[in-house]
């Protein structure tokens, strides 16, 4: 039976295959036989020119291209053009005084293409410059109806939406995988106006004040003299502000979970951090705040896995969402909201809901789903969408209102504030990627880069001009009035609520509510990153903040520096863990999941048949690994070779299985392994990069599967058959059944933390 799953795997298949074999025949460009793959793994090949890039090949007499590449191609006439539109004989040599003379001022096309040129690059966003989107739609279950008049949030209504990702600290060509928090931006194209929810996947932040948002960001970006480390916390000045400002505590905690590596964008939750206030059509308030709650299930990598990641595969988040929408397993998350009484004092059971670095576990205040958001289609352009979106706490719809927490008070100027010099002034809400659905009747005129036509004489008012037009709304025509919301009077100061002064008992709730193999990841991050630094007080003031987390946490951490474990400064707060916090203990969908089958061709090629088709079918992506690339049997039914030994690394993949010989000649390897294993390491005549594909994703806590003489190459590397997540047996079947199995736990977590 087929999945929806296995189902678009298979579209993708085909579509690879019209890809490949396509009718049109354009000379010069690359035939079929230049793409030898045909599995729905499309988007990680080499791909060939996509059709419609392939050059101008299919016009009408009048010059106009049609068909399926109307509309689709780089450029849409005939004829290349300069930006005025006067057509080209030439573009390849500049204007010259002789062929060998100097080239002359006057030439026009040069000057353009050269200058133009010169300007492509716009500066990057000065935090999240890398990033990855996608468009896609969300669909309201209307139970939050009923504490909020937002029309999007009404039951059944789809909206429009596009998602950006993105990691913190690096610039727009660092890698993805490296250990940052992640930005999860949503733009939800509603009726009533853009709201945007610019939300990270990590639930509190690093202060509780924007006007801070510069001391911390300059401590975690490249050090000014020499601009390193980059996109990385593991150094100096990060860990110099967040010892000294213990506020950032309980953030910097999270980025030394599992949380900082994710595995995937579609693998992440999402917060909104701050608590907004929601206001219903009869006026009443609540406070609430926003969860993405991810279909997949939250996963992450373990550290040296990220690490060899961002070298083997810098794009790898990137890669992996566009080829997941591209395949048609569409990422899905829930959105989710806690929902507490909008009080005077703005507390729950003793937390301090304008802290933005305090959570509200989930077992005090649980998130109510309120819709469902599916990404579905890749953006066409990454400028265009991608990088030219502009992302505001301040876009927000009527029954949407902010609270006084200050660190969205200042993120709603600096939204708008850091638009102007990114995209060059104050027209970028007309950028496509921008407009809102809803009609715009604004008053605003001119500025750079200003692309409508304006008529009328009277953009003021009041004005009679115009009859008094356009006229305000109200509450019964949909105007958004912020909530008359009380502010107590006070004196003016530069101060902070006493209640902003608990910086540890939260972080030792987190560490508490941890398993012991996401405490060991914890242990290591900070072992790690203090071991990076190269200012002996910056790692002792590091273990003086871990003293006051968990003591158990300090100790290890100070054996691993080499340093005393300092005692604790604050008396360890007595918290309730919160075991929504782990990552560990559920089993998810494996939709997606990647899985290696490794052969050298001389196996079981049935067995890897059948097993790469019941990859397919339980909606996980099969690649087959080989010596070589080109097909196995090629002269019989053959199976084509997506990674070769040099080109495959563990990474890559969710786990791994090994083809063996069928039954009988499995009898004469087993002799012959027998006889190589007593030489013992190289000996075997396994390739020693095959040996590290195996002993790298066994080190990773993936799962190992092996069927008949497969088992040889386990043995080689020095890996047990009966380790945790490591799968043997005679008949491929069976073992991808167990594998698939412990592909929904994400790794084989005994591995990490052996059984006592
Ligand atoms: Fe941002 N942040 N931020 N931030 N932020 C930006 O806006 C800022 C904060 C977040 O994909 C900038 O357009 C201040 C918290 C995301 O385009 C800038 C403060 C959270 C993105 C800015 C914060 C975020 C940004 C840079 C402290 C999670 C990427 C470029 C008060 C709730 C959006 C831009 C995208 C981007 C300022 C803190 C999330 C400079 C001053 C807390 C996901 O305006």
């Amino acid at each position: 039976k087929k999945t929806p799953v296995s189902a678009a795997a298979e579209k993708i298949v085909e579509k690879v295959q019209e890809a490949v074999n396509g009718p049109q025949e354009i000379p010069g460009a690359p035939g079929p036989e230049a793409a030898s793959f045909e599995e729905p793994t499309e988007a990680r090949e080499p791909l060939p020119p996509k059709r419609d890039q392939r050059g101008p090949d299919t016009y009408s007499p009048t010059g106009q291209p049609t068909g399926a590449r109307r509309g689709r191609m780089a450029q849409d006439g005939a004829y290349l053009t300069t930006a005025q539109g006067a057509r080209l004989y030439d573009t390849d040599h500049s204007l010259k005084a002789g062929p060998r003379g100097p080239v002359l001022l006057q030439d026009h096309h040069l000057r353009e293409k050269i200058t133009h040129f010169d300007h492509e690059r716009i500066p990057e966003r000065v935090v999240h410059a890398r990033g990855a989107a996608a468009h896609g739609v969300f669909r309201s279950y209307g139970s939050a109806a009923g504490i909020t008049k937002a029309g999007f949030l009404a039951e059944g209504v789809e909206t429009p939406v596009f998602v950006r990702f993105s990691t913190v600290l690096g610039s727009r060509g660092s890698a993805d995988t490296v250990r940052d928090t992640r930005g999860f931006a949503t733009k939800f194209y509603t009726d009533e106006g853009v709201f945007d929810l610019v939300g990270n996947n990590i639930p509190v932040f690093f202060i509780q004040d924007a006007i801070k948002f510069p001391d911390v960001i300059h401590a975690g970006k490249p050090h000014p003299d020499r601009e390193i480390p980059q996109a990385q916390s593991a150094h100096d000045t990060f860990w110099d502000f967040v010892t000294l400002h213990t506020e950032a505590t309980h953030h910097t905690l999270w980025n030394m979970s599992d949380r900082g590596i994710p595995r995937s964008y579609r693998m992440m939750e999402g917060f909104g951090v701050h608590t907004f206030r929601l206001v219903n059509a009869e006026g009443a308030t609540t406070l609430v705040k926003f969860h993405w709650k991810p279909k997949l299930g939250v996963h992450s990598q373990v550290w040296e896995e990220a690490q060899i990641t961002a070298g083997a595969d810098p794009d790898f988040h990137r890669r992996d969402l566009a080829d997941a929408i591209e395949a048609g397993a569409f990422p899905q998350w829930e959105l989710g909201v806690q929902t507490f009484p909008d009080t005077e004092d703005q507390m729950f059971e003793g937390i301090d809901l304008l802290d933005p670095t305090k959570i509200v576990p989930e077992e005090l205040a649980p998130v109510r789903p309120i819709g469902l958001m599916t990404l579905n289609a890749n953006p066409s352009n990454f400028f265009a969408e991608t990088e030219q979106v502009a992302f505001h706490v301040g876009h927000l719809v009527p029954g949407i209102d902010v609270t006084n927490d200050p660190l969205l008070q200042g993120r709603l100027f600096s939204y708008l504030d850091t638009q102007l010099s990114r995209l060059g002034g104050p027209n970028f809400g007309q950028l496509p990627i921008n407009r809102t659905h809803a009609p715009v009747n604004d008053m605003l005129r001119d500025g750079m880069h200003q692309t409508a036509v304006h008529r009328g004489v009277a953009p003021y008012r009041p004005n009679s001009l115009d009859g008094g037009c356009p006229f305000l709304a109200g509450a019964d025509t949909g105007a958004y009035i912020e909530v008359p919301a009380e502010v107590p009077a006070a004196r003016k100061v530069r101060d902070a609520a006493v209640s902003f002064d608990d910086h540890f008992s939260q972080p030792r709730l987190f560490w508490l509510s941890m398993s012991p193999t996401e405490r060991e990841h914890i242990v290591d991050a900070y072992t790690f990153e203090l071991g990076k630094c190269w200012e002996q007080a910056v790692k002792e003031r590091g273990l003086q903040v871990l003293a006051n987390i968990d003591a158990d946490l300090c100790r290890q951490v100070a054996a691993g520096l080499g340093l005393p474990a300092p005692e604790p400064t604050v008396p360890p707060a007595a918290v309730e863990p919160s075991p929504a916090l782990s990552q560990i203990g559920e089993r998810w969908p494996v939709d997606g999941r990647i899985v290696g089958i490794v052969s050298d061709g001389t196996e079981d090629l049935d067995g890897v048949r059948e097993t790469r088709r019941a990859v397919l079918d339980a909606g996980m992506v099969p690649l087959v690994i080989a010596p070589a690339g080109g097909s196995l049997d090629p002269d019989g039914d053959p199976v084509t070779v997506q990674r070769t030994f040099l080109t495959a690394r563990s990474v890559e993949f969710d786990a791994i299985l090994l083809a063996g010989s069928p039954a009988p000649a499995a009898d004469a390897h087993a002799a012959r392994d027998a006889k190589a294993d007593a030489g013992a390491g190289a000996a075997t005549g396994v390739d020693p990069r095959l040996l590290l594909l195996v002993t790298e994703a066994y080190r990773h806590g993936k799962a190992l599967g092996a069927w008949g003489s497969g088992a040889r190459v386990l043995r080689a590397a020095g890996l047990p058959a009966d380790s945790p997540g490591v799968v043997t047996g005679e008949r491929a079947a069976a073992v991808l059944d167990t594998v698939a199995d412990l592909l929904a736990q994400h790794r084989a977590w005994d591995r990490f933390t052996p059984a006592v």
